[in-house]
């Protein structure tokens, strides 16, 4: 039996009418850990739900289901998720110490850093939280378990991980990885190319600089950035560019042209590469000028996705997002005369925003499509890692039929009569509603004077769906009206 079974629960799965939108990406952040692991010594289990889910796209959120699909795991396992699987990360976890009672459960990823302490004061059976990157410190959670294990030991905490002690939660912070390019690429040895459908995910930096209010990037990556070498970045795309079949990499950056100098390199050599990939990639509305968009354009670039956050000046100082709306619409606009895609994200809800200023993004949305730009409105969602959610002191509100990106199915949920969930998957929302302070971004900022009455201005707009979804159709699935 492996060292250790890493479970990927970060998943796309939306449902709307009778149609489900199901994309699968390839995991990188437990194939970075699996990787280091196997480096190690450690014999890994890589199991990743997604594909479990498409195998039979009803139900996903089945917990016999999973428990099915984690038979004979190892005595350690480690599932990573982001906030919205959270819930049901940690009822798998439940019901997998429950049919095996010395399993133990570490939990990392994006959800879990946001609220470890919540976590695992709130649920016994989480045995640890590890926050933020993983890689060293599940290397030495391991020697630390394998030891105890062998030695009938206590367990041995470790910098970066939550764990319990006969006096309670123990827990030191680990500092940030400084050399990526030490270790080695992710494991894709240990996945099957054809199973990703989605443009292949690479990352090249970790971490954000700015402090975006409503953001939880900087907090995860603990306020620093760190890069790949271009080297090494290359060295990645040229082996997918062999085995996948996709020609198209997502760069996962929060910003790829954050380091302007490194950048270009980076395109240069993709550029003169000679190996035909074409990318997308997150930039910022500041970091582009036409020289760099042009060089873009050179070297692939098929898509740039910008945050705009609000079509109101004051709202986007309030958030501290550093560039006005004046300026975002020049830079979107130049980035169209190189870049045959573009995306501009809008944010609505936040709780400092009168109507009026929604309204405003509303406008602006159309005046950005109007230019050709795909652009989007998305509910804020009250993520605990957040700057926003930090200084909320009025209610917060559970409404299912009004949700950010954090419902279970990973799709807005605004338009009501369009997006539902299956109705066995409806048990999670009792069990949201009743740990707000771990799952709060399943909720809302005051929903009756903050969102209602904004929710019906976003209604109206149509401006909600973001592409045609897949017509999958599901034979007898139910939908349950919320
Ligand atoms: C790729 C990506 C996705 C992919 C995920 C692909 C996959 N199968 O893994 C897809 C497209 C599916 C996706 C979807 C969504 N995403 Co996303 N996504 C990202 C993105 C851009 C990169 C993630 C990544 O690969 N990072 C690189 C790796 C190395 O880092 P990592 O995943 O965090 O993993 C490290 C640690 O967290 C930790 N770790 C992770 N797992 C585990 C497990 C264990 C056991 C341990 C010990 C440690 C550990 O160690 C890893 C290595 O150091 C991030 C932003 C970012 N730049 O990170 C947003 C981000 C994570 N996504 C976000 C959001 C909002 C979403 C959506 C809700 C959006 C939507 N509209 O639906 C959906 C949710 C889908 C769902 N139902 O779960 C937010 C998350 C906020 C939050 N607190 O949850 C982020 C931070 C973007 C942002 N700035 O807002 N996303
Ligand atoms: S929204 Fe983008 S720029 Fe702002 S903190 Fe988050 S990742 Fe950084």
């Amino acid at each position: 039996m492996a060292d250790v079974t890493l479970i990927n629960l970060n998943l796309m799965y939306s449902v709307a009418n009778n149609a489900i939108d199901f994309q699968v990406y390839n995991p990188l952040g437990l194939l970075y850990i699996a990787s280091c692991l196997g480096r190690e010594g450690f014999e890994v289990d890589f199991r990743d739900y997604q594909l479990s889910v498409r195998e039979s796209l009803q139900d996903p959120f089945n917990l016999e289901r999973f428990a099915e699909f984690a038979r004979n795991h190892s005595r350690i396992v480690g599932i990573g998720c982001m906030s919205n699987l959270l819930p049901f990360a940690v009822l798998v976890a439940r019901r997998l110490k429950a049919d095996r009672p010395d399993t133990v459960v570490i939990l990392g990823g994006v959800g879990p850093t946001g609220v470890p302490f919540e976590t695992m004061a709130s649920f016994g059976w989480i045995d640890h939280v590890c926050v933020g990157e993983g890689e060293a410190a599940m290397i030495e959670f391991m020697h630390s378990q394998v030891a105890a294990h062998r030695t009938s030991r206590q367990f041995k905490p470790v910098l970066g991980i939550v764990s319990r002690s006969a006096t309670g939660l123990v827990y030191e912070q680990r500092p940030r990885i400084t050399d990526l390019d030490s270790f080695p690429l992710p494991a894709y040895d240990l996945i099957d190319f054809r199973d990703y459908d989605a443009a292949f995910s690479v990352i090249t930096s970790r971490g954000c600089p700015f402090h975006c209010t409503f953001c939880t990037e900087t907090n995860h990556w603990n306020n620093q950035v760190v890069f790949r070498g271009v080297p090494s970045v290359l060295e990645e795309v040229k082996l997918l560019s062999g085995r996948s079949s996709k020609r198209v990499v997502l760069f996962q950056d929060d910003q790829l042209t954050l380091n302007r100098s490194r950048a270009v390199e980076l395109f240069r050599r993709l550029a003169s590469d000679g190996l035909g990939m074409k990318w997308k990639a997150f930039v910022r509305v500041d970091e582009v000028d036409d020289e760099l968009l042009e060089l873009m354009a050179a070297s692939g670039c098929i898509q740039v996705r910008f945050g705009i956050e609000s079509g109101s000046d004051r709202i986007l100082r309030e958030i501290r997002k550093g560039f006005t709306i004046a300026q975002a619409f020049e830079a979107v606009r130049m980035a169209l005369k190189y870049i045959p895609s573009v995306h501009a994200s809008f944010i609505w809800g936040y709780p400092f925003e009168t109507v009026e200023e929604c309204q405003e993004t509303l406008r602006q949305i159309e005046r950005f499509t109007e230019v050709g730009c795909t652009a989007l409105p998305f509910m804020l969602s009250p993520l605990p890692n957040s700057d926003i959610y930090r200084g909320y002191r009025g209610p917060l509100d559970f409404n299912e039929n009004i949700m950010a990106n954090f419902n279970v199915s990973g799709a807005e949920n605004v338009l009501q009569k369009r997006t539902k969930i299956l109705k066995t998957g409806a048990y999670l929302f009792d069990f949201i509603r009743q740990h707000p302070r771990v799952f709060p971004g399943f909720f809302v900022y005051d929903y009756k004077n903050n969102v209602a009455p904004k929710a019906k201005l976003v209604r109206k707009s149509k401006r909600y769906v973001f592409r045609e979804l897949k017509k999958l159709s599901i034979p007898g699935y139910k939908q349950v009206d919320l």
